[in-house]
């Protein structure tokens, strides 16, 4: 069955990897599931076709059939039941990727956006200044608690999964910041995801669209 996923016809990060449709190209890449895209505007994303598909107006969605589905960790969890590669077989294994699927999304990547909020977004407030030392406090605390528990392992529990996977992605968005820096055992890690040839796929299919003349 054809699948189709929606990226943004012109990313605004320029193709440094970071919208959502990448982790979705990423777990099509590492699962083997050939995909086409299908490119809307930010315009596009707000109209009355691509609302049919996603409530919010946002990308990616995924199209398989007659399915319909929105929100990363939903279409990654999606594949990683019905194809091999993302999810270990051992029942509780499984579920403690997924639980690390979850972490990533509610625990991890909040506080993340929070400091792309303060810092982009709010910048020019009069109290950005202010509030910016409490949300680099609070990201700093949570990035050293996941940092504690990945530890010198290579990924979160044992053979890399959709936990790792979702874990990375959200991780890459604090590069720019300078963040990932001060914690070494997580830039590794997440180099260790980006240097997946499944990653670099992805990564090249989402720069070529970005960087199209
Ligand atoms: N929680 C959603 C977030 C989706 C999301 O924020 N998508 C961004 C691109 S990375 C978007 O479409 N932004 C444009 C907008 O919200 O208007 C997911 O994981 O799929």
């Amino acid at each position: 069955m054809t699948i189709t996923i929606t990226a943004f016809d012109r990313s605004p990060d320029g193709g440094k990897g970071l919208a959502r449709d990448t982790r979705v190209r990423w777990a099509l890449e590492e699962v083997g599931q050939p995909y086409d895209v299908r490119l809307v505007s930010l315009r596009a994303m707000k109209e009355p076709a691509h609302l049919a598909l996603h409530p919010f107006g946002q990308i990616p969605t995924y199209e398989e059939g007659g399915l319909v589905l929105f929100e990363t960790g939903a279409i990654v969890l999606h594949l990683a039941q019905h194809h091999a590669g993302l999810l270990p077989a051992e029942a509780g294994a499984r579920a403690r990727a997924v639980s690390w699927m979850f972490a990533a999304l509610n625990t991890v990547e909040p506080p993340i956006l929070d400091l792309v909020t303060a810092r982009i977004h709010e910048a020019d407030q009069p109290w950005a200044a202010a509030r910016l030392p409490l949300v680099l406090e609070r990201l700093r605390a949570r990035l050293g608690q996941l940092d504690a528990r990945l530890g010198d392992a290579q990924w979160l529990d044992g053979g890399f999964s959709a936990g790792d996977l979702m874990m990375v992605s959200v991780l890459l968005r604090l590069r720019p910041s300078g963040v990932l820096a001060e914690f070494p055992r997580l830039a590794a890690y997440v180099a260790r995801g980006e240097a997946r040839p499944a990653y670099q796929r992805a990564f090249a299919a989402q720069l070529e669209v970005n960087t199209r003349p």
